[in-house]
């Protein structure tokens, strides 16, 4: 009878850590299969998580000098579309999210997604369209509380797989509320397809884990 009460209450146990860590997984997808939208930012909400994608440009030379300071895109704006979201800049730029030359700011800036949630998460998967082999992404943890993004930690030139980024042990670091996505070079230009990102603190997952070990006890005392 012990080794069932056992086997119950790790049950009980395995099934709130997995219905906790279930609820704090958000994906957020850019694919507009409609008709595509210029939009001066995107607002997206998954189960209590809310998420502001907003346009910015900057200038970074080749020595990785920034040469101009962040400054918000209204106007035309976000590209909302079948590849997901691009940023048209300028009434002359692209509809994809691409880097430009430090000598045309003003023609060909370099452009980033401000990606601001309502919680802190770990960014955990970017999804790209239109990569190609010349395309790298920049990913920043973004301090935003003054209302110009400051960029705090940043890993340069990394090259989706298969329009993919993973978040891995050297990016463990993005934890965090804001986020740029940016490219700098002149043959960057992608778009941004979809994220999944892990909100944290674990809000539901202390409780629930120390009620199923309560519960996991209380079987075993019996
Ligand atoms: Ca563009
Ligand atoms: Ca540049
Ligand atoms: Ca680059």
């Amino acid at each position: 009878m012990l080794s069932i009460r056992r086997t119950f209450g790790a049950a009980i146990f395995t099934m709130f850590s997995l219905q906790a860590n279930a609820g704090l997984i958000h994906q957020f997808d850019f694919i507009n299969m409609n008709a595509p939208e210029v939009l001066p930012q995107i607002d997206m909400y998954d189960a209590g998580l809310a998420l502001q994608v907003s346009g910015w440009t900057t200038s970074f030379n080749s020595d990785g000098e920034q040469k101009e300071s962040w400054q918000p895109v209204s106007f035309p704006g976000i590209f909302y579309a079948d590849l997901g979201l691009g940023l048209i800049s300028s009434d002359d730029d692209g509809p994809f999210l691409d880097g430009g030359s430090s000598s045309y700011y003003d023609e060909d800036p370099d452009e980033g997604f401000l990606l601001v949630f309502s919680h802190t998460v770990s960014l955990d998967m970017m999804f790209f369209e239109g990569v190609g082999r010349s395309d790298d992404i920049n990913i920043s943890l973004v301090d935003f509380s003054s209302g110009i993004p400051e960029l705090q930690i940043s890993f340069h030139d990394i090259e989706p797989e298969f329009g993919v980024i993973a978040a891995n042990d050297p990016s463990s670091a993005l934890v965090g509320k804001a986020f740029m996505l940016w490219v700098d070079g002149d043959d960057d230009s992608v778009a941004l397809a979809g994220l999944q990102v892990t909100r944290v603190p674990l809000p539901a997952t202390a409780p629930l884990m120390a009620l199923g070990l309560v519960m996991l006890r209380r079987f075993r005392r019996g």
